[in-house]
């Protein structure tokens, strides 16, 4: 256990060592893409200077080397998540895609009428509309579990919601939102009895905290590697071995076959049956060289991090009368993100005023309208930390937050 070398850590990340409007930049966007570390450039860098051709193809050797280095990312995806095999590891774009590629194969496969699919209302639109689409398309029954005012999901709500009826749930680990760390184990453990499989969208967990899907016992766990220090274009679905072999295809065409006759084909085997056409060999490369550079700080280290810089954050946020924190105003099952609102201030105003402090936040619905409509918000601001970020970079925020209503002409 060792605190991180924060300026250790900072050198590595060149785009932070710049000034944004005047001001040293102040990144709190992580929620939405992380940066890359020299590492991670210089692993993509080295790829396509030495080993770059298109995998599982030709017996030449820059073929074989990317075939070698897209297979040794998988193996790493698969020991960071502790996953059994690297035949349930699937390689996709981002998040997004690998909710559609569950949806539209295990959907369209199982899910049959008056059957149910059970999301919370904080879900990323997408985990909400490829299971809309399926919902319709089968006359399945989509149902929400609602948060408390924390912005937690009371145990009672999710025995309520999941019935015996429900094939399928499908929740966040961490909100994007509200930071809320949702209690997943109890999630797929009550799931499981109603003899439902549970999706946990991984997408704001992954990067953050450990990650370890046979002790959760998730049927399918998905993320993206841009938001976990790697490039945009990759991302995985880890999924029980025996679920995915009983799943079909997602898309059809190259390198996902054993033989194609004129009228049918057989399909090759895990994980590639779910990996048609030429693959982003170069994301898998700097997702490998990501994970690497977050295990060697720990993620441990990284998750005690950012709780800290929440804890200092939320303290002093709370002490400003017209500033609301929306979700947990504690420290108990939460994660890196704060949404807020400040009093008579459209959200991208303050998004506008802060960026003129050259601190990067994000506002809007963030992509959860729902949540928005439920909590009765038009938007919120949102900040989300990550390694890199110290208590100097909150200080800047919130001397900028500080500022923000008298921009517009308010006494304080
Ligand atoms: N699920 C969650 C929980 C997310 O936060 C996001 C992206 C996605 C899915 C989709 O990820 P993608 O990589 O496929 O785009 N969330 C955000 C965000 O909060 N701000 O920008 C993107």
């Amino acid at each position: 256990m060792h605190k991180l070398n924060i300026d250790e850590i900072k050198k590595d990340f060149p785009i932070l060592n710049q000034k944004i409007n005047g001001n040293r930049l102040v990144y709190l966007d992580n929620g939405a893409t992380t940066q890359k570390p020299i590492p991670v450039i210089e692993a993509i860098y080295n790829y396509n200077t030495k080993s770059h051709g298109n995998p599982h193809r030709g017996a030449h050797q820059l073929s074989i080397r990317a075939t070698e280095e897209y297979d040794l990312a998988k193996e790493r995806v698969r020991k960071f998540i502790n996953a059994e095999s690297i035949e349930e590891i699937i390689f996709t774009r981002n998040t997004t895609e690998s909710i559609n590629l569950i949806a539209y194969s295990y959907g369209k496969e199982f899910i049959n009428e008056g059957d149910e699919i059970v999301l919370a209302i904080s879900e990323h639109h997408s985990n909400i509309l490829p299971w809309q689409r399926i919902a319709k398309e089968k006359k399945a029954t989509l149902k929400y579990m609602y948060l408390n005012d924390d912005g937690r999901i009371p145990i009672e709500e999710v025995k309520e919601k999941i019935t015996e009826n429900t094939k399928i749930v499908s929740i966040a680990h961490m909100s994007n939102v509200l930071g809320t760390i949702h209690p997943i184990e109890e999630i797929i453990d009550y799931g499981h009895k109603m003899g439902a499989i549970v999706l946990i969208d991984g997408a704001q967990s992954t990067p953050h905290i450990n990650v370890d899907v046979q002790k959760l016992d998730a049927d399918f766990y998905v993320f993206s590697g841009h938001k976990m220090l790697a490039p945009m274009g990759i991302g995985v679905v880890y999924g029980k071995k025996e679920i995915l072999e009983s799943m079909p295809p997602f898309l059809m065409g190259g390198d996902m076959i054993e033989y194609v006759y004129e009228d049918h084909a057989s399909f090759a085997p895990l994980p590639y049956k779910f990996e048609a056409g030429t693959q982003n060999v170069e994301g898998a490369v700097g997702l490998r060289a990501a994970i690497e550079y977050l295990e060697k700080i720990g993620m441990d280290n990284i998750e005690r991090h950012e709780l800290k810089l929440v804890e200092y954050a939320l303290d002093k946020m709370l002490s400003i009368p017209y500033v609301n924190v929306q979700g947990p105003k504690d420290l108990d099952m939460r994660g890196g993100i704060i949404s807020f609102t400040i009093d008579d201030v459209h959200p991208h105003d303050v998004s506008t005023i802060l960026d003129s402090y050259g601190v990067a936040v994000r506002a809007g619905h963030h992509c959860a309208q729902p949540l928005m409509r439920y909590l009765n918000l038009p938007a919120t601001s949102r900040v989300s930390f990550y390694l890199y970020n110290t208590k100097e970079d909150v200080d800047q925020f919130i001397e900028g937050l500080k500022n923000v209503r008298k921009w517009l002409g308010y006494g304080s």
